[in-house]
């Protein structure tokens, strides 16, 4: 079996870098002929319910994800901090474009993927990062049932987005801090491998894939391979398993 994974790509509005850098993620697909593309969460900076109005919003992306399901690349997708509750809007796109609920799978918690004998774990990255608990104790709050239905059915996605972008402006702010490299270095990286360790034997996986930590990794440790492609924006990286092994290949948005 053969895939690619991104996470952290943080499309803000169409035609923005991220959106570029994430349509040639998805032509990688068809030019490695992959069987699945794993979204690991974080592709859009704000996508919280599952309102058919983001396909007007994003209308390439929706466009180059409806192609390569209609070529029977399969899509698994895992809820990030920025987009998530959104089930009923691949449910709506999948019936208007009359396919298979399998090819786009939708996961609010980290999935275990048997690929060749091996157990590969894939996660956002909050799920698994050791200790933030006030993080955590709002995150089981904001992926609660209520905050589902309010995404769904009450709130238009429309004054969500207002809501939304007033908090990426204050997170950008924090970010600036959070995301300074000697704190990656130090803090940010370490406790991300320790995290990735955890994970794996928790959930009993050699390799565990993830990110939300926006620090980029390839990285064995007590015979745990773990793997995050970092902010996209900044990174502009994927990961590629021919079967075999990984890769870590650059993105090229000058086409
Ligand atoms: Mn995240």
């Amino acid at each position: 079996m053969k895939f690619i994974t991104i996470s952290d790509v943080h499309i803000k509005e169409e035609g923005d870098f991220s959106e570029k850098l994430f349509l040639s993620f998805l032509d990688q697909a068809k030019f490695l002929a992959v069987d699945k593309v794993y979204l690991l969460g974080d592709i859009f900076d704000l996508l919280v319910g599952g309102h058919l109005y983001y396909e007007t919003i994003y209308p390439q992306v929706f466009l180059k994800l409806n192609l390569l399901l209609k070529s029977g690349i399969k899509i698994i997708q895992l809820e990030g901090n920025h987009d998530f509750h959104f089930k009923a809007l691949i449910d709506k796109l999948l019936k208007k474009w009359q396919m298979s609920p399998e090819m786009w799978k939708y996961e609010s918690s980290p999935v275990v993927e048997i690929v060749d004998g091996k157990r590969i774990l894939f996660a956002h990255g909050d799920e698994i990062e050791i200790g933030n608990e006030s993080y955590k104790k709002y995150r089981r709050f904001i992926r609660s049932g209520a905050i589902n239905f309010l995404a769904n059915k009450v709130v238009s996605p429309r004054i969500t987005r207002k809501i939304g972008q007033r908090a990426s402006h204050k997170s950008r702010k924090r970010n600036n801090i959070r995301y300074d490299e000697k704190y990656e270095e130090e803090k940010v990286r370490p406790l991300f491998r320790a995290s990735a360790v955890q994970a794996s034997s928790q959930y009993n996986a050699s390799i565990v894939i993830c990110g939300h930590s926006h620090c980029f990794d390839m990285h064995e440790e007590d015979s745990v391979y773990y793997l995050n492609n970092g902010y996209v924006p900044r990174t502009q990286k994927f990961f590629y398993f021919d079967g075999e092994k990984f890769e870590s290949i650059k993105l090229d948005t000058s086409k």
